[in-house]
């Protein structure tokens, strides 16, 4: 038998394929899918074959790609990132080694605000170049879908502008993007005695955000002096009732109920959840909600407590991982670091979390029957990694393993370069 390829990855040392249906759960997060001397076959930008390395014997491809006995996975899902923004917020960090917390900032008109006095200030272009440059960095570090919220707007045209952003990246950028409108991710100081006011401007805004189809999720931020429960369940209601799917920035400090709420409401995910009760917990394991986990964030605003991803594998819940890449309690495009603090902070093995960065991931953004797997028919989003097997890449941390990227079928990322046109044979 003769077969013909586009691109033939040979001689992986361990191919994770991720294999399984649904999100994956309980014992089902404990091993991983591995393949040893193993194959990929790519044609048409899809996965075409798998198999053992000593099958591809008569296998034609117009490039060979050698993988030297390394580890190749799925491109990596980052389901949860607030990719568009303008600044930088440098100046907050003395502030927090002076003592001053993260919601105390946001109280003074800092923090999320000096966020969007920047983000409203720039243009679309400006938006739209410096948004690229994080996304590139991204890809460079193996992450092939993304999630993007808005949320530094807080005014009708901000929030469009960032959401077109994210669709120019849709259209442009090789990444895939999944956009979230978050809206309702603070309270602008006109607002301070009237919030429910300010969201019912936001839900007006569904409108025209359904018609140009700029969004597919609606977030909230829910906690201590931005929306209550109440706000949020009212929110996120009368956005499921327009068609939309829903996430939430729950207990990410304080332990409010918003693990309930997202279980309550059905979201797709159920994002920080630090804070999370034992009764949240134990709802989550009964629902399809996904675990979003950002153990970056609770490292950067200096905080002892995580979540607690082992209670949540052990109750049998889908947990996935995060950058939460945003200017101020997390500004690192490095998800690989996310893998390393989930390992020396949530006590996650490193089969565990192998599934929270590509299957469960993308089952957070309604792409589990896309993306974060290798399987025949799918996207040909690929890393060859500069490893030869998966734990050490959490265990060796706060580096870039990638070797090469290859997203729909082509290579994009050679050694921490993004340029399409590398030839790697
Ligand atoms: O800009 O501080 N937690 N939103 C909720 C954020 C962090 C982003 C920010
Ligand atoms: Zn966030």
């Amino acid at each position: 038998m003769t077969k013909h390829f586009d691109t033939l990855i040979v001689n992986i040392g361990q191919l994770l394929t991720m294999e399984g249906d649904g999100p994956a759960k309980g014992e089902r997060m404990k091993t991983l899918p591995v393949l040893e001397h193993a194959a990929v076959g790519i044609k048409d930008g899809k996965i075409a074959f798998i198999g053992k390395n000593e099958e591809t014997k008569n296998f034609h491809a117009d490039r060979m790609i050698n993988a030297s006995g390394k580890l190749v996975s799925p491109g990596l899902v980052d389901p949860h990132t607030h990719l568009v923004f303008g600044g930088s917020r440098e100046h907050e960090l003395v502030l927090k080694q002076q003592g001053v917390s993260y919601l105390e900032i946001l109280k003074r008109g800092g923090g999320i605000l000096s966020t969007v006095q920047a983000t409203r200030k720039a243009s679309e272009e400006e938006l739209f170049e410096k948004a690229k440059f994080h996304l590139d960095r991204m890809l460079s570090y193996g992450v092939t879908t993304v999630e993007a919220k808005s949320g530094y707007g807080l005014d009708e045209d901000t929030e469009l502008k960032q959401l077109r952003v994210i669709k120019r990246l849709q259209n442009e950028h090789p990444v895939d993007l999944v956009s979230t409108f978050l809206g309702a991710h603070a309270i602008p100081p006109e607002y301070k005695n009237n919030p429910d006011d300010f969201l019912v401007r936001m839900l007006n805004l569904l409108d025209i955000i359904q018609k140009e189809e700029l969004a597919e999720f609606v977030d909230i931020f829910c906690e201590t002096d931005v929306f209550t429960i109440e706000q949020s369940r009212m929110f996120l209601q009368a956005a499921e009732a327009k068609g939309f799917n829903v996430k939430i920035h729950a207990d990410e400090i304080d332990s409010l109920g918003g693990t309930e709420l997202a279980v309550e409401l059905g979201a797709v995910s159920g994002d920080h959840l630090v804070g999370a009760s034992a009764a949240g917990i134990e709802r989550l394991a009964g629902s399809d909600t996904i675990a979003v986990l950002l153990p970056g964030t609770s490292f950067y605003l200096g905080k002892e407590k995580y979540a607690r991803a082992r209670d949540m594998i052990e109750a049998g819940v889908a947990v996935a991982l995060a950058t939460d890449f945003n200017p101020g309690s997390s500004p690192t495009e490095n998800l690989q670091l996310m893998m390393s603090f989930a390992a020396l902070k949530l006590k996650m093995t490193p089969e565990e979390i192998w599934h929270a960065v590509t299957v469960n991931a993308a089952y957070a953004i309604n792409r589990g029957e896309e993306a974060g797997r290798i399987a025949l028919g799918r996207k040909a989003d690929i890393v060859i990694w500069d490893a030869t097997n998966y734990a050490y890449i959490p265990y060796h941390y706060g580096v870039n393993h990638v070797k090469t990227v290859l997203k729909k079928g082509k290579v994009v990322v050679e050694r921490g370069r993004n340029d399409a046109t590398i030839s790697v044979s």
